[in-house]
């Protein structure tokens, strides 16, 4: 509980003589949690040893769900990057936030996650990549330290990474191992571990938290922007799964729609029959990415340990949305089913909050659920109809009585213009409509979690089918007749991008931050999305 200051340790925001004054007991109430949010770039649901994943080997992260909860059923809503980062940093679903597919993130929002624990008092910090617009925007963080992969949305930007790397290899190209950014292929990492993007993000991270001495609490955000292809981990992590028994492929009874001729000279395809062996390949690589990044959170939480802050920090560990890798003839994400949409989501809370360790939760639970969660634990008042998401720690407390019963998942067009789509599931079953074509999928997760039958025609189960069905349509009727019309799903012929609500740049913050004054379009022709990643 106290925070050490060279070799004197101090009570966060309280003086020693206060202490005396005061007691243990004021010292408690005035303190508050730091926030230790580690998250990842397309990291599945099922790449944990504590989903049940026999081959995988992620220690830390299973060591953070046995000291803490681990949230069975979470999903990514929008499952892109940047609407998955909207959700993160306005706790609101697509509607509310007005991204219903990959564009860019807002300039500002009303509630906003950095923004909100700074004003609380925190000290906020984002390391890795925050995919925000522009780049450089701060969304309310004292600082970010970026790595944004390869992406440069202007010619005179460069990552706090590729600077960093320039500076200590200055003849060497980052980009030397020759995959691209949204790469099926695997490959070794060509260049020394140490320059290695997850090195550099572990390392910027345990900085931090070796020299940290400010007096506030923190709000510390380590973005990895792996197992995100490429698929490139360093040679130890290549070697872990070299043989390794990896699933292959869920390939279901309704796959063969994406059984395309597949060109792998297309090394960005978002889909097609790679046959057999490819997505073993590359999921090994994936893997050995996943692991590599376990390791430097363990490293993360070792300097947390070594603080002394280990108890008295709420840590919780998600990620934007998934990979396919090659399920149902599927590449990359976008998609409602399980290797797109289900990510993981664990949560280590402070000694503070007496809770049961080790605890497995089922209830429906998304992106946007992480802010109320932090407020939660920083002690932030929030006005809960200003917010779609709900506090995970109500679910840790036992408190389920309330929660949602399901969750909303959709995506606008994205790689080809036939694939906008809206779903809901409760982790039990998922009912998919895909709006181009009013085409049904209804899956049992319970009894077939790699959706390997779609049972949308089955006789049997028309009573369900409906039901869910129903359920769609009050969840979209709010949204007016071009999704829902006559009381009937809407089959939409053209794509909405951004709802009514994606926030207008105001001219004051436009000129802070170099945006255009134009206001953002609410139904583009056609998607810019094609390079989700
Ligand atoms: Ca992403």
């Amino acid at each position: 509980m106290a925070r050490s200051i060279g070799l004197i340790r101090l009570p966060r925001f309280l003086a020693a003589s206060t202490i005396l004054i005061t007691g243990i007991s004021a010292f408690a109430a005035a303190d508050r949690p730091n926030i230790l949010f580690l998250m990842a770039d397309q990291f599945r649901g099922d790449c944990l040893g504590a989903d049940g994943n026999r081959v995988i080997h992620t220690p830390n992260l299973d060591r953070l769900a046995a000291e803490g909860a681990r949230f069975r059923c979470a999903y990514s809503c929008t499952p892109s990057c940047t609407p998955a980062r909207a959700a993160l940093l306005t706790g609101l679903g697509p509607w509310r936030n007005g991204m219903l597919g990959y564009s860019r993130v807002g300039v500002k929002y009303k509630h906003e996650k950095p923004r909100m624990l700074h004003d609380a008092g925190y000290y906020t910090l984002g390391i890795g990549k925050m995919h925000y617009h522009p780049q450089r925007n701060l969304h309310g963080f004292h600082q970010t330290i970026l790595d944004e992969s390869g992406r440069a949305e202007s010619p005179d930007y460069r990552s706090d990474y590729r600077s960093w790397f320039c500076s200590l290899a200055p003849s060497l190209d980052p980009d030397v191992t020759g995959i691209g950014w949204n790469d099926y292929r695997p490959g070794t990492y060509a260049l020394p571990e140490n320059l290695h993007p997850t090195r550099w993000t572990g390392d910027t991270a345990v900085n931090f938290l070796k020299t940290y001495q400010r007096q506030e609490p923190f709000f510390l955000k380590v973005s990895f922007a792996r197992p995100h292809s490429p698929y490139d981990p360093p040679e130890r992590f290549m070697k872990m799964y070299e043989n390794a028994d990896v699933p292959p492929a869920a390939i279901g009874d309704w796959s063969s729609i994406n059984d395309v001729k597949a060109d792998p000279k297309n090394h960005t395809l978002w889909r097609g029959n790679l046959g057999h062996e490819q997505p073993i390949r590359s999921k090994r690589a994936y893997y050995g990415s996943v692991s590599f990044i376990d390791e430097q959170i363990g490293r993360i939480l070792a300097a947390l340990k070594e603080r002394g802050w280990l108890d008295n920090t709420l840590i919780l560990f998600t990620c934007d949305h998934g990979d396919m890798l090659g399920d149902h003839h599927l590449w990359r994400k976008t998609y409602a089913y399980e290797g797109s949409a289900r990510v993981p989501m664990l949560v280590r809370w402070p000694a503070s909050l007496a809770a049961t360790r080790g605890q497995v939760l089922m209830q429906p639970v998304e992106l946007r659920d992480v802010l109320p969660t932090f407020l939660d634990a920083a002690g932030v008042e929030m006005d809960e109809r200003e917010f779609d998401g709900r506090s995970l720690l109500e679910l840790i407390r036992g408190r389920s009585e309330k929660w949602r019963r399901w969750i909303d998942l959709e995506h606008s067009r994205c790689y080809a213009g036939s694939e906008s789509w809206n779903a809901l599931t409760d982790g039990q079953t998922k009912y998919i409509f895909y709006a181009d074509s009013g085409r049904e999928q209804l899956f049992d997760l319970k009894a077939d979690p790699r959706e390997l039958h779609d049972l949308a025609a089955d006789p049997a189960q028309q009573d369900r089918l409906r039901v869910w069905r129903e359920r769609l349509i009050k969840h979209l009727a709010e949204r007016g007749d071009f999704f829902v019309k006559d009381g009937r799903l809407a089959v939409r012929t053209s794509s909405m991008l951004y709802s009514p609500n994606y926030p207008k740049v105001e001219d004051e913050e436009g000129a802070a931050v170099g945006e255009s004054k134009k206001p953002a379009p609410t139904r583009p022709a056609a998607n810019v999305g094609k390079t989700a990643s």
